[in-house]
C-alpha cells in the first residue's frame, strides 16, 4: 500500500505514528510538496477530490482520505495493540477525546497557521483575525488539557490511544505559530515528555 503525504505536515504525521504503533511497515510513503501545489494536480484529485493529504492507496486502487479513516482501516486490519478501544465504553470515550483534540486543537492550530502565515495564499484567502482567534482557542484547549492531565496519565484515561496521537501532533505543530505550553502547565508538559519518548514519535 501507498500513502501520499507531506513529511512536516501534522495530519500525515498522525498516520505515520499510528502505523508505527501498530508495527505496520509495508507502506510506501510518497511525498507531495504542498507549497508547490503538488496536492492540487488532477492525479491527486482523483485520489482525494478535496485535495488534502494524507491519502492511503490500497493495492487494489481503493483510496482512503481523512487521517482518522486511515487509522480506522489500520485498527480494523491490525487490531493489536488497540489504539481506538475494545469495549463499547472505551471506544466511545476514546472517540470523544479524539474528536475534541481534532476539532478544538488540531483544527484551530491549522487555522492559526494558514490564516496568520498566508502559507496557502495561492489557494485560499487568509483572514488574520481568524488566525489570531484560532490561536487563542488552541491555547484555551491547551489549558483544558493541562487540567485534565492532572488526574489522567493519557488523554483518554490510562492507556495511550489515537487521542494522544492527535494531541501530540497538534501540540508539536503549534510551535510553528509560536504556541507552546507555559512552564506552569506541568501536567501537559509531563504528558508531552512521556508520549514524545515513544519510538513511534520519530516515524
Ligand atoms: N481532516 C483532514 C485534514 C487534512 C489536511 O488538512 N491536510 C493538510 C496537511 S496537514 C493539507 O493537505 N493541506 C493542503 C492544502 O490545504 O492545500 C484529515 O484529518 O486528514
Amino acid at each position: 500500500m501507498k500513502i501520499y503525504e507531506t513529511g512536516p505536515a501534522p495530519n500525515p504525521r498522525r498516520v505515520r505514528i499510528f502505523a508505527a504503533e501498530k508495527g505496520i511497515t509495508d507502506i510506501e510513503y510518497i511525498q507531495l510538496d504542498l507549497k508547490k501545489g503538488e496536492n492540487l494536480t488532477p492525479e491527486h484529485k482523483a485520489r482525494n477530490p478535496l485535495t488534502k493529504v494524507p491519502v492511503l492507496e490500497l493495492d487494489d486502487g481503493t483510496c482512503i482520505s481523512e487521517t482518522i479513516a486511515i487509522c480506522r482501516y489500520f485498527e480494523e486490519t491490525v487490531p493489536e495493540p488497540s489504539l481506538m478501544g475494545e469495549t463499547a465504553i472505551e471506544k466511545a470515550t476514546i472517540e470523544m477525546w479524539q474528536r475534541w483534540c481534532d476539532f478544538y486543537f488540531m483544527l484551530p492550530v491549522g487555522m492559526c497557521f494558514q490564516h496568520s502565515t498566508g502559507y496557502f495564499a495561492d489557494r485560499m484567502t487568509p483572514v488574520k483575525e481568524w488566525g489570531d482567534e484560532s490561536g487563542k482557542n488552541a491555547a484555551k484547549f491547551m489549558a483544558f488539557l493541562n487540567q485534565h492531565l492532572e488526574s489522567n496519565d493519557y488523554i483518554a484515561g490510562d492507556k495511550f490511544t489515537v487521542a494522544d496521537i492527535t494531541a501530540v501532533c497538534a501540540l508539536d505543530f503549534a510551535r510553528v505559530v509560536g504556541l507552546r505550553p507555559s512552564e506552569d502547565q506541568t501536567h501537559l508538559l509531563r504528558w508531552h515528555k512521556q508520549v514524545s519518548a515513544r519510538p513511534s514519535m520519530s516515524a
